[in-house]
């Protein structure tokens, strides 16, 4: 695929969409090893293809599959060998795609004398299309991601059918790693013909990372519970602190107010902590609660705090420091080695060593929220 230029600058390339589809193309037993159309490697796009629709899901958006339906006999046979029979055990989903994630599945290639490579010409069982899913979006932003099986044939054919059915507010973006083609030259050509026709190239990580679109995510949190002021109150840094931490950043900025520090937080739970939180939405909250730093009512509070003499723990000299050193900002990323999420953030002992409990309880907390959705 080195032909192929990825698009990617690190920004958000492709802006916010209110909206994202995600389609796989075909990803049937007989397109892959042992099927009788098989496509080198073809079940290699499952783990990518799960990847990328968990990430919808997370996003409220709307996870499709589509498949070849043939009947026994049909002129489609007459170029190809007999695949994908209707009820056969070549035309069931690869082991590894869970049907019942499907928001839909669309059957197509069911006529005798059908092609069908295109998911554009596939209906679901109450006779739902590609074009009313997408028509019932309405004038949103919709990112409309593009993976399966052949990246050749009938990926290409539904990434080119959808930029013709569709108009601007949809983006038509194929996923190149969620995707293979029966022979990678043919492969190369459909990529570049999709790229010609403003279909956007991209690889997972790209998507996963968050790094080229992201969805406008409506408000996580049980948000009619929380009035304005509770909500403001959720961007204070002493929400998540308990009298520990600030005694050992008072210790760190008594004898060690040098030291530096860095923190890195890997997920050691068994479960990808991806499938439940959203990268964008912890970035932006750990963004809000760095630009905001302590609130004049936490100092306050903390000035306050006495010990069993009535004596104040912390010195006007620490309250001070606490008032004008901003945390260090944090830096959420994918990391394509461990498939997950990964935090980290540098700086001061003092000051740095509060976003540990933060990280720690925010990300539990998204984690749960995250948890409840999904299941
Ligand atoms: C396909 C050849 C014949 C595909 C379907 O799914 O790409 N290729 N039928």
């Amino acid at each position: 695929m080195e032909k192929v230029e990825i698009q990617r600058n690190g920004e958000l390339l492709l802006g916010e969409f209110d909206d994202v589809i995600v389609v796989g193309v075909d990803i049937q037993n007989d397109f892959c090893e042992g099927g009788s159309l098989a496509i080198p490697d073809g079940a290699s796009i499952v783990p990518k293809f799960n990847g990328i629709a968990k990430w919808v899901k997370l996003n409220n958006g709307t996870v499709i599959l589509t498949r070849d339906w043939h009947p026994e006999k049909t002129t489609h046979f007459d170029q190809w060998p007999v695949h994908c029979v209707s009820g056969s055990r070549g035309a069931e989903f690869t082991p590894g795609i869970d049907p019942g994630m499907a928001d839909l599945i669309l059957s197509k290639g069911m006529g005798s004398t059908e092609d069908a490579y295109s998911g554009f010409q596939g209906r679901s069982a109450d006779n739902q299309t590609l074009s009313d899913v997408i028509k019932q979006r309405g004038s949103k932003r919709v990112a409309l991601l593009i993976c399966g099986l052949a990246t050749d044939y009938c990926v290409k054919s539904t990434a080119l059918d959808a930029i013709s059915n569709t108009d601007g507010n949809v983006e038509v973006i194929a996923v190149v790693d969620a995707m293979k083609a029966v022979s990678e030259d043919t492969g190369n050509i459909a990529l570049s013909q999709m790229q010609q026709k403003g279909i956007h190239l991209v690889t997972s990580a790209d998507i996963l990372s968050e790094k080229v679109l992201s969805v406008h995510r409506k408000v996580v949190s049980p948000d009619a519970l929380v009035s304005p002021e509770a909500e403001d109150k959720l961007e204070d840094i002493s929400y998540d602190l308990d009298y520990y931490k600030l005694t050992m950043s008072n210790f760190a900025f008594e004898f060690e107010p040098d030291t530096e520090v860095t923190l890195t937080f890997h997920n050691r739970g068994n479960q990808r902590l991806m499938d439940y939180v959203g990268i964008g939405n912890l970035q932006s909250l750990f963004d809000s609660i760095q630009r905001r730093g302590f609130s004049h009512e936490e100092l306050s509070y903390i000035r306050g705090l006495r010990n069993s003499r009535g004596n104040n723990i912390f010195s006007d000299a620490y309250l001070e420091y606490l008032a004008n050193t901003p945390l260090p900002k944090v830096n959420v990323r994918y990391d394509p080695e461990i498939d997950d999420v990964v935090i980290d953030t540098a700086g001061i002992w003092a000051i740095t060593s509060f976003w540990e409990t933060i990280i720690m309880s925010r990300v539990n907390e998204m984690y749960f929220q995250g948890y409840m959705r999904v299941i």
